[in-house]
């Protein structure tokens, strides 16, 4: 053995590695906590890879914006500070009007709609990543967002300066044309943002409903089936680059797994996380004809001022999913 390989086989020997020298650490950031089926999904994805490819590749994850808050996890990876990230992908809004496409409403209403929206962005959100030296994983959809209110919400009067939480810019946008007061607030900051009195309400899912125990702030959810907003997983090209060919597929074939198994979780939570806001004393209903008509004046105003907003390409790929859609 020559001097340098026995070195490095030493110092692996006192990291406790069992596998090669060459063996990469990657370290990946996700704003969401241990409660989140989504977290739960990208440490199975981490365990899977780390199996597949015996050790030569581990990923670990840091939950809950512990490492890299939210805002900076992409240009973290970007700058291959951490090989790899989770991000909600319409928080990218002001790069590009594609990655917000999937908060609007009256696109994609259901899994499988959201699915094949995904299906259908895929090409040039992968492109645009590619650009900034990225490449996307995987893509998983959270439940639909609704809105969790201290009241009955069955007057769209009651919007009308309701100080309310939202996880992106367009449902800010959304908030403010209903009349209310948006604020943006990340998953982790809820307790807080309630309990110090800064909001009254909060649009999101029934999961995340769940995993913040809703249930200390509000009394209500409506499950305003607004739209189906997606995460993204992704990691840095020149790191990927840098791993064999045979972990380079382990891997991928890991996140192809994780992508299904992601989109089945999704509506297993949303289903569990109904039932556990029920059980915990919330009252869960679909909105009432008046404030559908509301919700869905103001979402007529977020798509066309979308439109107005999004460029050719951008437009061209939502047309072509309206259309296969129909056909
Ligand atoms: N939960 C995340 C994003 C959308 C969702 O359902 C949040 O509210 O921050």
């Amino acid at each position: 053995m020559n001097k340098i390989l026995s070195r490095s086989v030493l110092i692996a020997a006192a990291c406790g590695l069992s596998t090669t020298a060459s063996a990469a650490q990657w370290t990946m950031a996700t704003p969401y906590g241990d409660a989140s089926f989504h977290t739960k999904n990208v440490k199975q994805f981490a365990e899977d890879v780390a199996e597949a490819t015996g050790g030569e590749l581990t990923i670990n994850v840091h939950s809950g914006g512990s490492l890299v808050a939210h805002g900076e996890i992409k240009p973290s990876v970007r700058r291959g500070t951490i090989e790899a990230g989770e991000i909600f992908l319409s928080t990218l809004s002001n790069e590009d009007p594609i990655f917000e496409v999937d908060t609007l409403p009256g696109v994609a209403g259901s899994y499988e709609e959201a699915f094949e929206l995904w299906q259908a962005t895929k090409p040039l959100i992968t492109e645009l990543f590619a650009n900034q030296g990225m490449m996307p994983l995987y893509a998983v959809s959270w439940p639909a967002q609704g809105i969790y209110t201290d009241f009955e919400l069955n007057d769209a009067e009651q919007f009308e300066g309701l100080r309310v939480r939202a996880p992106n810019i367009n449902t800010q946008r959304f908030v403010d044309y209903l009349g209310g007061n948006p604020t943006e607030t990340e998953e982790s900051d809820i307790p807080t943002a309630f309990s110090t009195g800064r909001v009254d309400a909060m649009i999101t899912s029934s999961s995340t409903g769940n995993s913040m125990t809703a249930w200390d702030y509000v009394s209500h959810y409506t499950d305003a089936n607004l739209w189906l907003p997606k995460n993204i997983v992704f990691i840095n090209q020149r790191a990927f680059d840098r791993l064999d060919e045979a972990t380079q597929e382990a891997l991928l074939e890991a996140a192809a797994r994780a992508e299904e198994r992601g989109w089945q979780m999704s509506r297993d939570d949303n289903q569990a996380s109904l039932e556990a806001l029920q059980q915990n004393g919330i009252t869960v209903s679909e909105p009432n004809e008046e404030v559908a008509e509301a919700l869905q004046a103001a979402g007529n105003r977020l798509f066309s001022a979308w439109e107005d907003r999004a460029g050719e390409q951008a437009q061209q790929v939502l047309e072509e999913y309206q259309q296969q859609r129909q056909d």
